[in-house]
C-alpha cells in the first residue's frame, strides 16, 4: 500500500470542487486516510513547494498556495501516487487527457485545482508536512 498527498488548491475550494475532486477519488477506490482545510501562510507555502524555489514561477506559485484555503488529504491504495496523478492530468490544462480533474477544471498551469505527489520520497516529506504520524494510519 501507497499514501500520497492530494490537494485541492485555492482556486478549487473558490470555485466549490472540494465535492467533484472527493467523489472522483472514491470513485477510483482510493482511501482518504487524513483530510483538513488549511489556510497556508506564505512560509508554509514556500516551504511545500521549496523544491521550486529556483523557478521563474515560485513567488506566484506560491501566492497563489496561500490565497485562500485549501483541502489537503492523504490518499492511500495499490500505486496511489501514479493513480492519483493519472486522475489529475498534466500540469497544463490544454495538455491534460480527456477526464481529467485538470482538462475538466482547470483555469490554466497555474490554477490548476489539485496538488499531488510526485515520487515516493516526495510523498513521505509531503504526507509529513501537514499529518502527523496519528492521524494517518
Ligand atoms: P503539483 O506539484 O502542484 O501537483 O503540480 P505538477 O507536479 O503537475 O507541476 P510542478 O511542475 O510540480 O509545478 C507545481 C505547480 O506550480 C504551478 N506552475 N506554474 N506558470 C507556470 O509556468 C507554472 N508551472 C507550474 C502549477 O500550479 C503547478 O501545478
Ligand atoms: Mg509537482
Amino acid at each position: 500500500m501507497q499514501q500520497t498527498l492530494a490537494i485541492v488548491k485555492p482556486d478549487g475550494v473558490a470555485r466549490n470542487l472540494i465535492g467533484e475532486v472527493v467523489a472522483r477519488i472514491e470513485r477510483n477506490q482510493l482511501a482518504i486516510k487524513a483530510m483538513k482545510m488549511i489556510h497556508m501562510s506564505r512560509a508554509q507555502a514556500e516551504g511545500f513547494y521549496a523544491v521550486h524555489k529556483e523557478r521563474p514561477f515560485f513567488k506566484d506559485l506560491t501566492d497563489f498556495m496561500c490565497s485562500g484555503p485549501a483541502v489537503v488529504m492523504i490518499l492511500q491504495g495499490e500505486n496511489a501516487i501514479a493513480r492519483w496523478r493519472e486522475m489529475m492530468g498534466a500540469t497544463n490544462p490544454a495538455d491534460a487527457a480527456d477526464g481529467t480533474i485538470r482538462r475538466d477544471f482547470a483555469t490554466d498551469i497555474e490554477k490548476n485545482v489539485v496538488h499531488g505527489s510526485d515520487a515516493p520520497e516526495t510523498a513521505a516529506f509531503e504526507t509529513g508536512y501537514f499529518f502527523s504520524g496519528l492521524e494517518r494510519n
